[in-house]
């Protein structure tokens, strides 16, 4: 009997394997990563940071795949376990609203989120700069590019999988338009996906640890559970080496997500295996999906190594929130460390 309520689905073929006897963190890896491994289509050389949906018994996702070239787009791929994948030959083509095709010039770290029957992507997109792009698809045929949430400069666009006191809700996070060295989580509402406010701050980097002292950003769409929303996101070290991604975890209020009920002090998964140490960029862990099943509380996170591979990690709804709050700590401006 699970200790935390989650409301999900049922996934009843999620990707699983039980916790490795002795293993000590909240979270494991799956012994077959990476999923996707380098030159995986022709022309294709990396697929990393991709988002994941389970739709109508298979799995869908939205792959960020660089060519030969490294210019980094967006490509639909389809599972019928989550785990071996077949990546279209084509990239996705957007279209705009009124049905003309529309092609960002790159795109990538896209999230994949239903809200209300409709999916939407949620991408870094070319808007003068890296800044938010935003589709909508019902059929994953017809992909139609809405307008961009937010002015130039933005990355880590995460939409709420639900309307809060009906409004759809994002996580984001300004930045810069290069490697970005700083950077907080804030979160906006909208009515109507098209004029966004109410922006609020959420998390900022920081914590009595060095792991998030860089910037963060946010991860997977929300998980909803009876303690709050479960948040991955991801957070970054700067070394004598360059940085270091890692993934953390928090829980936010349900009715006012701007809220942080719990934030976890320690990183819940950094890189410590080949595929996340070595690769195009070294030392990288980036998640950009978490399915759950709601039968069991398994979850299955679904994220970027090394900006090289696709690889996948498990825990499950009990075991991560009661990580978090063991581990807890408050960090920000309203409370906490005394900053
Ligand atoms: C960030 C993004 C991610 C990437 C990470 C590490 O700025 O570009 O796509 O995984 O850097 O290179």
């Amino acid at each position: 009997m699970s200790k935390y309520h989650v409301i999900a689905q049922n996934i009843p073929n999620l990707p699983w394997e039980d916790k490795p006897q002795g293993f000590k963190g909240p979270i494991w890896r799956y012994s077959g990563n990476p999923i996707i491994k380098r030159n995986p289509i022709e022309g294709i050389a990396r697929v990393f940071n991709s988002a994941v949906v389970y739709h109508n018994r298979e799995y869908i996702g939205v792959f960020r795949a660089e060519t030969v070239a490294t210019l980094p787009h967006l490509r639909l791929g389809r599972s019928k376990d989550g785990i071996n994948w077949v990546i279209d030959e084509e990239e996705i083509k957007f279209v705009d609203e009124e049905g003309k095709d529309y092609r960002p010039y790159y795109a990538y770290d896209p999230r994949l989120v239903k809200v209300d029957g409709v999916f939407y992507i949620i991408w870094c997109t070319d808007f003068y700069g890296p800044s938010i792009g935003l589709a909508k698809t019902t059929d994953f045929k017809t992909f139609t590019r809405l307008e961009n949430p937010f002015i130039p400069y933005n990355r880590n666009g995460v939409l709420f999988p639900r309307k809060i006191n009906n409004k759809f809700k994002i996580l984001s996070r300004a930045s810069d338009n290069g490697h970005t060295p700083f950077g907080d989580i804030f979160i906006s509402e909208s009515p109507d996906l098209v004029y966004w406010g109410r922006h609020r701050h959420v998390m900022e980097r920081g914590g009595s640890g060095w792991w998030q002292s860089l910037k963060i950003g946010g991860g997977p769409a929300p998980i909803e559970t009876s303690e709050g929303w479960l948040t991955f996101y991801h957070g970054v070290v700067n070394t004598c080496n360059g940085y270091v991604y890692s993934i953390g975890g928090a829980i936010l209020d349900l009715n006012e997500p701007s809220i942080v009920k719990y934030r976890c002090k320690n990183y819940l998964l950094t890189p410590e295996l080949s595929y996340e140490e070595t690769g195009f960029v070294p030392n990288v862990v980036f998640p950009c999906a978490a399915l759950v099943d709601a039968e069991t509380g398994r979850i299955c996170i679904y994220y970027g190594a090394a900006d090289t591979y696709v690889a996948i990690a498990f825990t499950t709804v009990d075991e991560v929130i009661t990580y978090i709050k063991n581990n807890h700590e408050s960090v920000g401006r309203d409370g906490g460390l005394g900053r």
